[in-house]
């Protein structure tokens, strides 16, 4: 009997965003199959259970990175007309998901309220252009929909409601039940775009992928004999038998930006730099990635720290400054953020990786109350739930020096499987409606300027996935 039938499949094709083709539909019943004998992994997926390795032709197996979207930007001149198109854009493309879902799919525009029935129940999707919070604990919305703006009050004597707007940001895009009276929209639910659950997925062959990335190749707080561990590790020189073998199987190395610490990237960084020169910072940094072997594939993004412009999506290395990274044939520069399709091989549909770099965490860490009260710094999975939800990586204008492409790079358009950031300089997983968050560590020290503002670094961590069982864990090099 088949594990997954092909309603079934044909179903969570859709649910993910893919056209159903008889191909995929098959590739889904296949991993089901291969899923069955294998250990879901719990919340945190740390532990690996040992798996029956498939005996098959190694060559079939051989590392494969495809990528879906990177970003390639002609520089033009912005005008007010591009920030408005893509704030429409972005408006309609999250309405098209919201009213996809059955809590939000009889949505009506907020110039039709005021003919609804007092007090009849109305859902709206609205973009969230400001919030206050009172003393009383009361908390008022300006909303904007493409038709006109309403108030919408969120009633202190509604606790679990409270608890979810702590979570409110502006700029954001959600759907909103509730009353209308009196030109107010009194809120009883608030619905997110949010992801549906995404299914296990199960390689054909032992493979893993490793996590790193915050480098920050020029620093005095650089720790290169960390690195070198890391390095010798992958090189299999280093760890027990089964970390030996785990170093050997591991095809893919994910570096999420901040590669470098950069020049004149925050005031006076010149006295905390041990190498001042952005092309040396590159020559060091690669002096490490060079000693990867070369049977893994190693995926570069930049981060706020890399040599270039800090606009999101930020493309990939500059070949100007980052020379090196171009002349090494196992690395895949791309941009930030940059959508990975990895291990498609042999009739496996593969692990679609996110990966960003995390710039925007920090504003959100700074405004929204409920990500603090949810462990700030402490939980960055916390923060990798909060974008999944609303399917943005930076759903708040200012969050990140957002470029108005016509296209809009930071909405998370694709589910991935895997979402790996950097930036928060602490390693952590966890597992939000099926898809794993990896916030990955660092190769750098505490800087003063995390001593000051109380943020304590865990470097030296590496966040190791089996790509068979979607187990993992996290490697330490100190
Ligand atoms: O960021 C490394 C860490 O330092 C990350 O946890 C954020 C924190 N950081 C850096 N700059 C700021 C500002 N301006 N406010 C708050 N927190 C910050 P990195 O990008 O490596 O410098
Ligand atoms: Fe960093
Ligand atoms: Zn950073």
């Amino acid at each position: 009997m088949e594990v997954l039938s092909k309603q079934e499949a044909i179903r969570r094709l859709i649910l993910l965003g893919e056209l159903p083709t008889p191909e995929k539909v098959n590739m889904l019943i296949g991993e089901a199959e291969r899923c069955r004998n294998l250990e879901v992994s719990n919340q945190v997926a740390f532990e690996q259970k040992p798996v029956e390795v498939v005996k098959t032709n190694i060559e079939d197996f051989e590392p494969k990175v495809e990528i879906l979207k990177t970003l390639h930007y002609e520089p033009k001149k912005i005008t007010v007309q591009d920030f408005v198109e893509y704030f429409r854009n972005r408006y309609k493309l999250l309405k098209n998901t919201l009213v996809n879902r059955p809590e939000a799919s009889d949505a009506t525009s907020i110039n039709k309220l005021s003919s609804a029935q007092s007090n009849e129940k109305s859902t709206i999707v609205a973009m969230i252009s400001n919030i206050t919070k009172y003393d009383t604990g009361t908390i008022k919305l300006e909303l904007e929909d493409l038709t006109g703006k309403i108030t919408a009050i969120i009633s202190s004597k509604k606790p679990e409601l409270l608890e979810e707007a702590s979570m409110l940001t502006h700029d954001e895009v959600v759907a909103l039940t509730g009353g209308c009276s009196q030109n107010l929209f009194f809120v009883d639910e608030i619905i997110w775009p949010d992801i549906p659950y995404v299914q296990k997925k199960c390689a054909p062959n032992e493979v893993y992928a490793a996590f790193s990335g915050d480098i920050h190749a020029g620093s005095n707080t650089f720790m290169p004999e960390k690195l070198k561990k890391f390095i010798e590790w992958l090189n299999g020189k280093s760890g027990d038998e089964e970390q030996k073998r785990m170093a050997k199987l591991t095809k893919y190395v994910f570096v999420q930006g901040d590669i470098v610490d950069g020049v004149g990237i925050y005031p006076n960084q010149d006295r905390e730099l041990h190498v001042t020169d952005i092309y040396e910072q590159y020559d060091l940094a690669a002096k490490f990635i060079s000693q990867i072997p070369s049977d893994k594939l190693v995926i570069c993004c930049p981060g706020n720290h890399d040599g270039m412009r800090l606009s999101e999506p930020q493309p990939a290395l500059q070949k100007d400054y980052a020379a090196p990274f171009y002349d090494m044939p196992n690395v895949i520069n791309v941009s930030n953020p940059a959508l990975l399709k990895v291990h498609a091989v042999s009739g496996f549909d593969g692990y679609k990786v996110l990966v960003y770099h995390g710039y925007s965490f920090d504003y959100f860490l700074d405004k929204v109350e409920g990500l603090r009260q949810a462990g700030g710094y402490e939980a960055p999975d916390k923060i990798m739930e909060f974008l999944l939800k609303r399917r943005h990586l930076a759903p708040s204008y200012g969050a990140t020096l957002a470029l108005p492409t016509k296209e809009d790079h930071l909405i998370i358009s694709q589910v991935p499987d895997i979402f790996a950031t950097g930036h928060i300089h602490k390693a952590k997983m966890a597992k939000y409606k099926g898809v794993l968050t990896i916030a990955g560590s660092c190769w750098q020290r505490n800087t003063s300027f995390q001593d000051r503002v109380g943020i304590k670094a865990e470097p030296a961590k590496v966040p190791v996935v089996n790509l068979q069982t979607g187990g993992a864990r996290i490697l330490s090099f100190e």
